[in-house]
């Protein structure tokens, strides 16, 4: 077997050809690169007699947006490819099939989802998703509860964490979320127009003391199999569909940071509305779609969460101590909204950014999203600790955009 090597995309057709079941023999196919991710390569095959297709996926050894230079293990494939399979007999609707892993050349073969488009530019073009909120609690409450103490064997729960030791993608989190944007750094990444807000961050001493907190929960709190970076580009979506792909930074870790991500880049692209959405009513339209959408998220997650609980709980302790649902469930709450402060900061002056800001073509309207979106972060993370319902979120976004 050759040594791991970046395929060629005529390579990636003569592996796709080896899958069983889904091209003819000897059939046509027809191959582009897709990858538009930061990290790797991914081979769209297609068979154009039937319309069949699948996905290749390969892992670079290093940051592809930013070069060889900065070198990053390909071990995420098999992280990558077992999260999948953990996350798709949890949520089959939700997460694509695996066909195949390749750990020596880091390669996951996977279902086409070309019929979806990546939420993020759904979002973008004013597509509305009545159905995401339902959909993505329900990921989030199987994915979250039965990879948890609180939903499965707990020496399994153990063993199982050893595969998902993840040093390199956490410390790309550790470093990009939970550092950077709060000091000088030289990958740190934003406009001079917003120059002002970047060395305000570097100074808040009540900021650092939230932000500290947060880091804190990533490093240590090991709660459940998280997808790890769980944002609009790493969601394939239709209006009645949802498809969740590319759990590369999977780990175990605190339930808030995969609910946060979630909020946060709904908030994002809330935050460039201004642009998105020119008309007055139909950005007013949209922004409520999008908070009711946040709103859902929330209660529907916790919700099911309970239920799953209530249900399958599988700690003798947890299930009889009365109010410990509770407990448990409003420092959830709390984390996820500090996450989703600390993903909406670093998207604005971090390493990397986000389209539904970033492709904003007016210098102003692009500024005053900018900012809005670092009022909504820090708001958010700094109240995260007594947050005590989504309304209080939700105000938060919505007295940021009223500025
Ligand atoms: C160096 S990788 C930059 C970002 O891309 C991924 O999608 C993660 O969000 C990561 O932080
Ligand atoms: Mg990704």
């Amino acid at each position: 077997m050759p040594a791991y090597h970046p395929y060629s995309e005529a390579e990636a057709v003569e592996l796709a050809r080896t899958v069983e079941g889904v091209f003819a023999p000897g059939a046509e196919l027809e191959c582009t690169e897709i990858g538009d991710g930061n990290l790797n390569l991914v081979f769209h095959i297609t068979e154009p007699a039937t319309g069949k297709g699948l996905i290749v996926k390969q892992a670079l050894p290093y940051v592809k947006v930013f070069g060889e230079s900065w070198p990053l293990s390909v071990d995420r494939a098999r992280i990558e490819g077992e999260a999948l399979k953990i996350q798709h007999s949890l949520a089959p609707e939700l997460v694509p099939q695996v066909y195949f892993t390749d750990q020596e050349q880091a390669i996951t073969v996977m279902e086409d989802l070309s019929s979806h488009v990546i939420m993020r530019k759904g979002l973008m073009e004013g597509t509305l998703y009545p159905r995401f909120a339902s959909d993505i609690s329900t990921f989030l409450a199987q994915t979250l509860f039965f990879t948890s103490d609180l939903g499965m064997s707990q020496q399994e729960k153990k063993l199982r964490q050893q595969s998902f030791v993840n040093v390199e993608l956490c410390q790309i989190t550790e470093d990009l979320i939970f550092d950077e944007p709060y000091r000088e750094h030289e990958r740190n990444n934003y406009e001079d127009s917003i120059a002002d807000e970047a060395l305000a961050l570097r100074t808040d001493a009540a900021l650092h003391l939230e932000i500290a907190v947060l880091r804190e929960k990533f490093l240590t709190r090991g709660e459940a199999l998280l997808h790890g970076d769980l944002h609009t580009g790493s969601i394939f979506a239709l209006p009645d569909s949802t498809k969740v792909i590319d759990p590369e930074f999977a780990f175990y870790g605190p339930m808030g940071f995969d609910i946060g991500a979630v909020i946060a880049n709904l908030l994002l692209n809330f935050a460039g509305q201004e642009h998105w959405s020119p008309e007055a009513d139909s950005r007013k339209q949209y922004r409520e779609f999008l908070t009711e959408t946040v709103r859902g998220v929330w209660t529907q997650f916790a919700a099911k969460f309970r239920t799953l609980w209530d249900e399958h709980g599988k700690d003798p302790v947890f299930s009889v101590a009365e109010g410990f649902q509770d407990l448990y469930m409003n420092r959830l709450l709390q984390d996820t909204a500090g996450f989703a402060g600390a993903k909406m900061v670093r998207r604005v002056v971090g390493f990397a950014h986000v389209a539904d800001l970033d492709a904003i073509p007016e210098d102003a309207v692009r500024e005053r999203a900018k900012r809005m979106a670092l009022a909504i972060g820090k708001e958010l993370i700094k109240r995260h600790r007594t947050i005590a319902s989504i309304e209080e979120v939700i105000d938060i976004a919505l007295t940021a955009s009223a500025r």
